[in-house]
């Protein structure tokens, strides 16, 4: 079995982490896979969201401590960022698609930021977030001393960063770093629906969101109004505009094409 399994159903491609006997640890081949499976995501009209999971008992556990050659003089653990951690992270955030996670499990150090990098962060009310990072005296990475501090305060960025303690999806959801918690048994289904109706929304607009919010914090009123302007103008020349005005005065469904 492939490390990474990628399928598309109703416009929805779902990406699962596929090694669950080490907790869904990333090891190189499924960078590739993820690659790979980004590219078709970006080019696809026919994908209209994505769903990121974990298959097994764990969303993902980070980079495979065992991948590396710890005897190595020249060892470039940012030399590895560069290679395949930040562009997965860039292209998420970039996707103008928006990008689902369903936390199935633990999800610690590169396996935490990974899911929260993603639009809507769903978790199982069993499962952690771990910021394994300083255990073995890393930083974190993939973003995450970008989005901790953003999405649950300076203190709270710190005390994950520095303790490294498993944060349940229930604080996690209390502390905004995740959209919602929900019980084990209803994740997959509700991630799923929420994917669904995502793929039948207004894509191309929804991009423009992820532009607008993402671009948000490092902006002034006056550059984020310009902005909102900017991407109102270029949304009203949409045909998912006018679908969206023209069903709601038909009062029936709108059918969005992202077109
Ligand atoms: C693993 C892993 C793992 C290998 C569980 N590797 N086998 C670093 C370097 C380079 C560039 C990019 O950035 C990074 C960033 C990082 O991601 S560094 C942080 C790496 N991750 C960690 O330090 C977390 C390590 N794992 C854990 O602390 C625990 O496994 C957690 C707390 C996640 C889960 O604990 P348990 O539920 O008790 O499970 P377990 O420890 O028994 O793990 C199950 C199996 O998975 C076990 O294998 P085994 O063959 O003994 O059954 C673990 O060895 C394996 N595993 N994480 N990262």
């Amino acid at each position: 079995m492939p490390p990474v399994l990628v399928s598309t159903v109703d416009g929805v491609m779902t990406l699962t982490l596929n090694r669950p006997q080490k907790l869904n640890a990333f090891v190189r081949e499924m960078h590739g896979l993820l690659r790979e499976a980004l590219t078709q995501a970006e080019s696809d009209a026919g994908v209209r969201a994505l769903l990121l999971t974990g298959a097994g008992r764990g969303f993902c556990a980070g980079q495979d401590l065992a991948e590396r050659d710890m005897s190595d003089p020249n060892l470039d653990l940012g030399g590895a960022l560069e290679a395949s951690y930040n562009p997965f992270i860039r292209r998420l955030r970039a996707l103008p698609k928006p990008v689902v996670c369903a936390v199935n499990g633990v999800a610690a150090g590169a396996g935490a930021n990974v899911a929260l990098a993603c639009d809507l962060v769903l978790a199982a009310r069993s499962a952690a977030f771990i910021q394994a990072f300083s255990k073995i005296a890393l930083v974190p990475d993939c973003g995450g001393t970008y989005w901790l501090p953003r999405l649950a305060g300076l203190q709270r960025a710190m005390g994950m960063a520095l303790l490294a303690e498993r944060v349940p999806a229930e604080d996690a959801e209390r502390w905004g770093l995740i959209w919602k918690c929900v019980d084990d048994d209803k994740l997959l289904g509700e991630a799923n629906a929420l994917a669904r109706t995502l793929a039948a929304g207004p894509t191309h607009t929804y991009g423009m969101i992820k532009k607008a919010l993402y671009a948000s914090p490092n902006n002034t009123l006056k550059q984020q109004l310009d902005l909102e302007r900017d991407l109102q103008r270029e949304v009203g020349r949409h045909g998912d505009y006018r679908e969206g005005v023209a069903a709601f005065l038909q009062k029936r469904k709108p059918a969005f094409t992202g077109r």
